[in-house]
């Protein structure tokens, strides 16, 4: 196991490289996995060029911990989309060389005087990251404080494929989902999902492995879960792209989103002195 310490922008890069695959995060920043290659393979992940690296931003790409809120805060706009976990300063805690030949980095974020002002709960966040042939990561949340609280969350991936007008993704069919951009209305997934304009959707009640068929890379990207109740999938598009500084306008044909999650009406309660993981399982179809 090789581990390297660089900077990117303003942020501390980790580099991990073992027999099996070289990962790249952002311990400090978020917990922020970047990128994920399998030895001898092409990048998994997907990352934007136009992405900030500034300790207040979020990365755009990779796998952004979405949490304690998924999407727009509820009741007050002015506080960070998706939470503020992704743009926290987190804990490196451990490196660990594991008897598989696999590294596990794990992270944590307490509550504190900051997170305090945008959500009035105590809690201990863990992210538990695998890096081998497969890339695992768990989200644990902790409730340290007195009183329940509820959560939504998403390990918010962006996968790197060839052409998007070219992928399908698989085990979602049948399925009912929020579509976001037809004025929330819900809808049953007729066949894999398939692009030809902007998608965004909270597939609901599912469990279900999804595999990104992507016949241009000649791969399979299959995406597992634990913990989850919902899986989203999003490509912004051209309009969307174009309105997004961190997201250049042409990237949208790369990339795809397929996001493990519990959002919307699968919101979780944690009791005082519970803990709740979700996680999520990236493999290349052998
Ligand atoms: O997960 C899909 C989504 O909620 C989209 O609606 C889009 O907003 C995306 O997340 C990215 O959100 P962000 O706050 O990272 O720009």
């Amino acid at each position: 196991m090789e581990v390297k310490h660089a900077m990117e922008g303003e942020l501390k890069l980790l580099i991990i490289e073992n027999d099996f695959a070289k990962c790249a995060l952002f311990p400090e920043h978020g917990a922020h996995v970047a990128e994920f290659a399998p030895t001898g393979k092409e990048n998994i992940l997907w990352l934007s060029e136009s992405s900030c690296f500034e300790g207040d931003k979020p990365i755009r790409g990779g796998i952004p911990i979405c949490w304690p809120w998924f999407g727009a805060h509820p009741a007050d706009s002015d506080k960070p989309s998706h939470g503020f976990a992704r743009i926290a300063k987190w804990t490196l805690d451990e490196i660990e060389e594991l008897d598989s030949g696999d590294t596990s980095v794990v992270m944590s974020l307490s509550g504190s005087p900051a997170s305090l002002e945008l959500w009035p709960h105590q809690f201990k966040l863990t992210s538990r990251v695998v890096i081998g042939e497969t890339l695992t990561l768990e989200l644990t949340t902790h409730n340290t404080g007195d009183e329940p609280f509820e959560i939504t969350e998403a390990l918010h991936t962006y996968f790197n494929v060839a052409d998007v007008t070219k992928i399908s993704i698989a085990g979602l069919e049948k399925k009912n989902y929020i579509d976001t951009i037809d004025d929330n209305k819900t809808k049953t997934q007729n066949g894999p999902v398939t692009f030809n304009s902007e998608v965004d959707r909270v597939y609901c009640d599912t469990q279900a492995e999804c595999v990104i068929s992507d016949p241009n890379m000649n791969r399979e990207i299959r995406v597992s879960k634990k913990g989850s109740a919902s899986t989203v999938v999003w490509n912004p598009w051209i309009a969307k792209s174009a309105r997004m500084a961190d997201f250049g306008d042409e990237e949208y044909k790369g990339m795809v989103c397929v996001e493990t999650t519990n959002a919307l009406n699968d919101a979780r309660t944690v009791a005082p002195g519970a803990s709740h993981s979700i996680s999520a399982k990236i493999a290349l179809s052998t």
